[in-house]
């Protein structure tokens, strides 16, 4: 009994506030800065972070599973992975107040049908509807890329505006982007990849996205938002930054009167090899 007790008083002092975790504390103040610059209102887009065992088991008791929670998707690939995911119909700006009630820690049940909660989603949430479009695009990242950890949806204002007024062809729209600042084809030389309009919440949608996810790290939803992948939040919050700034610089040039002059095609290409980065192939007229 004294044995059990020590134990476990051992255990309750081993574990540590979970909202140390470098990875809260990174969703925290990133969620913060993205609802500030006006890519969520109310309770749209979300994002879902892969997590190592090893970075929780400082945190959590990793056998203590507060809810079971189905999912209407095949996730059997994923089985045995932990994720961050933000709640469904929570809110961006609540995160920074609010951990607990807006994000949960989920791990993939070996059936794939169902994710335990670990922790989090206080109020009785369950996952984003954008789940099976963020699971499907962990998978396709990660067959081309095993550092990729992090899925991100928001609705950035001008990228969004964009959709409407430009053609939705991925090389004129990367083509517009890449010139409109000297960083951004340094930033996605890939380009970003462009879906026709779909229904959200749909396995439909998470398919398309998740196959674009094979050669793009930026997507555009047309009339909605953007999909984005990256290593950590810090990468994709930087990939969205440089294409929305991208973005509303072509904005303001087109209120101001139009393009005069522009980076021009040859000035991309040695931009591409001073920096090292390859420019999609065919999307310079070289
Ligand atoms: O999470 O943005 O597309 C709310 C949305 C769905
Ligand atoms: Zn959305």
């Amino acid at each position: 009994r004294l044995m059990r007790n020590t134990l476990r008083v051992g255990k309750i002092i081993k574990m540590k506030n979970i909202l140390e975790a470098p990875f809260i504390k990174e969703v925290m103040l990133l969620t913060d800065v993205m609802y500030k610059f006006g890519w969520h209102e109310r309770n749209s887009g979300n994002l879902s972070y892969l997590l190592k065992e090893e970075e929780l088991t400082e945190y959590l008791d990793l056998n203590e599973v507060k809810r079971n929670i189905p999912i209407a998707f095949d996730g059997k690939a994923l089985a045995g992975k932990y994720f961050l995911v933000t709640g469904t119909g929570k809110f961006f700006k609540n995160v920074i107040h609010d951990p607990a009630d807006v994000l949960g820690i989920l791990k993939v049940t070996a059936e794939g049908n169902s994710v335990d909660l670990l922790w989090g989603y206080e109020n009785g949430a369950a996952p984003t509807s954008e789940l099976p479009a963020h699971l499907m695009s962990h998978i396709a990242r990660l067959s081309v890329d095993p550092e990729n950890r992090v899925v991100y949806h928001c609705h950035a204002t001008n990228l969004l505006a964009m959709s409407f007024s430009c053609e939705l062809d991925e090389r004129s729209f990367t083509r517009i982007l890449w010139k409109m600042c000297t960083e951004s084809l340094v930033v996605f030389p890939e380009g970003v990849g462009i879906l026709p309009w779909l229904m959200p919440g749909t396995n439909e949608i998470g398919e398309a996205t998740a196959e674009k996810m094979k050669e793009y790290r930026l997507i555009v939803w047309p009339h909605h938002g953007l999909y984005a992948a990256g290593k950590d939040l810090e990468e994709c919050f930087g990939l969205v930054e440089t294409a929305e700034k991208s973005a509303t610089v072509y904005t303001l040039v087109q209120s101001q009167g139009g393009i005069r002059q522009e980076i021009t095609d040859e000035q991309l290409s040695n931009l591409g090899k001073r920096f090292s980065v390859t420019p999609r192939a065919g999307y310079l007229n070289i």
